[in-house]
């Protein structure tokens, strides 16, 4: 019994999870790519400032950091963002994002006990000036989908891109 309510304990934050991700689409394979997209995050925008997506295109986006701190490029529903905000704040409280600077040790770390510092979703990358990343997205979706950066006060200040088809 007791084995049982710790397997439930285990599965119930992943099942929510996934159930989540699946709405905004998946991760894509490479060989469907039929489109790529070059993002610049600046202190605090994104160039472009939208994106024109077509449904069930698998589109590879190269995101840059030309700014100054840590930004996020992140695919998901203004819901989804608002909600992501908080554990962002936690990883700036807990100076694992000061500034410019991720510390992933301490990420590595906290993630242990708290799975949302981990950051490691297929959805988002997360990066330091001068650092580049590449993230392929299936929009398999009919969800409406934004572009943003959660990083406290940088959602606010307009680092956030609207998805439309
Ligand atoms: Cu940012």
């Amino acid at each position: 019994m007791i084995k049982k309510i710790l397997l439930l304990l285990i599965l119930v934050p992943n099942i929510s999870f996934a159930g989540s991700m699946k709405m905004i689409g998946e991760e894509g394979n490479m060989s469907e790519v039929s489109k790529v997209i070059e993002v610049k995050m600046y202190d605090n925008y994104y160039e472009p400032s939208q994106f024109k997506i077509k449904k069930n295109q698998t589109i590879k986006f190269i995101v840059y950091n030309y700014g100054e701190l840590v930004h996020e490029f992140n695919i998901a529903t203004k819901e989804m963002h608002l909600k992501h905000q908080p554990e962002m704040m936690k990883m700036v409280v807990n100076d694992i994002i000061v500034g410019g600077k991720i510390d992933k040790n301490k990420m590595k770390e906290m993630s242990k006990t708290d799975h949302s510092m981990s950051h490691s979703h297929s959805n988002s990358v997360l990066l330091e000036p001068n650092q580049s990343a590449e993230l392929i997205w299936k929009f398999n979706t009919d969800a409406s989908l934004e572009a943003a950066c959660n990083i406290p006060g940088h959602y606010e200040s307009g680092m956030v891109a609207k998805i439309f088809d």
